[in-house]
């Protein structure tokens, strides 16, 4: 089959998800969605669907190719791309417009969804809660932003994130808003953690059995506040949780250059030490206190329910693709 290049634009967001300008799970979702988009709008192929499907999928390789831990890349891809091959479109100028209504519609759901997020979370929040929050999270914020709006008194702490520090993003996103807000280096987690009643944080991935996925760190920090007592809240859309993982898969951790922590003289000059940047962290269920998702606040351990609501025709396909006499009608 013909193979009609990428746009630049698509290649740029690719670019932009694996240096990280574009960074944080629901971002990297919505950037992908918009990316599927611009491919269908600059589609300069034959007019043929089949040949503009195989194009899309093409792009969506590219992709997904960009980080491999935020299950919602796949998932903001697999909203436009199946529902595309489901439909079935007749003619180019139907194919085209189906995608760009599906990305409109990936969009929207999830900013719709970190708004819902912030509305449910907050009500969770009560006047005089310090909260830490860790990394930089659009969910994790919003749920702390709303319970400002209502009025309420509120202090965070904020870790930095290293290597990339993205906790400055969050220290300057809640001043913006008004929040009293006190940076700390991560390894201050576990001593600041007397002063802190809740945390809350967000995710890359959530898996079966509501374990969840996050910035490198947020294990550390789970484990501080179980032992002190503070109550752990993750902020998660749907879509981050992660289909795979109901037929066993395992999630992949990013690993990242080394030269994000130190430089390369450092790395020329001790050529016997080896330097790893792992990326994310595994937060097993035991120390979450509950998942905050567009629907509603569940305990990790419902995970699953939410996977089979969402997901459940994705999984159904999966099993189908292993075990194919699970397709067949019964009699
Ligand atoms: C970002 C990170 C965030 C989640 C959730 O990691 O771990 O906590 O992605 O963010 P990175 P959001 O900076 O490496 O992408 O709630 O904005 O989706």
């Amino acid at each position: 089959m013909v193979k009609i290049k990428c746009p630049i634009e698509v290649l740029q967001i690719a670019n932009d998800i694996k240096t990280m300008k574009i960074r944080g799970a629901g971002r990297i979702a919505r950037a992908a969605a918009k990316a599927l988009k611009i491919a269908a709008e600059k589609y300069e192929g034959p007019d043929d669907v089949e040949v503009f499907i195989a194009y899309i999928d093409h792009a969506a390789k590219i992709l997904l190719e960009t980080r491999p831990t935020a299950v919602s890349l796949p998932n903001a891809i697999m909203y436009v791309i199946t529902r595309l091959r489901r439909k079935r479109p007749i003619n180019m100028a139907e194919a085209k417009a189906l995608v760009a209504k599906l990305s409109n519609e990936f969009i929207k759901y999830s900013l719709t969804a970190t708004e819902e997020i912030g509305i449910i979370g907050s009500r969770r929040i009560l006047s005089g809660d310090v909260v830490l929050t860790h990394c930089n999270s659009t969910a994790a914020l919003s749920v702390i932003i709303h319970a400002h709006k209502q009025g309420k008194d509120i202090k965070v702490y904020a870790t930095e994130t290293r290597p990339k520090f993205q906790g400055h993003i969050t220290v300057r996103t809640l001043l913006s808003e008004g929040i009293d807000v006190t940076l700390i280096p991560d390894s201050a987690v576990r001593y600041i953690m007397k002063k802190v009643n809740k945390v809350i944080v967000g995710a890359d991935t959530v898996a079966a059995n509501g374990a969840v996925v996050n910035k490198i760190g947020t294990s550390n920090i789970a484990l501080a506040a179980h032992e002190a007592r503070v109550r752990v809240f993750v902020a998660a859309e749907t879509y981050k949780f992660s289909p795979a993982t109901v037929i066993g898969e395992l999630v992949e951790i990013e690993e990242r250059d080394p030269r994000e922590i130190v430089d390369e003289k450092y790395l020329k000059e001790n050529p016997n030490v080896t330097v790893r940047n792992p990326a994310f962290d595994i937060t097993p269920p035991e120390y979450i206190d509950a998942i905050i998702t567009e629907e509603g606040l569940i305990p990790p351990q419902a995970a699953y329910l939410i996977l089979i609501e969402k997901f459940g025709w994705i999984i159904q396909d999966y099993f189908i693709s292993k075990y194919p006499s699970r397709g067949e009608d019964e009699e």
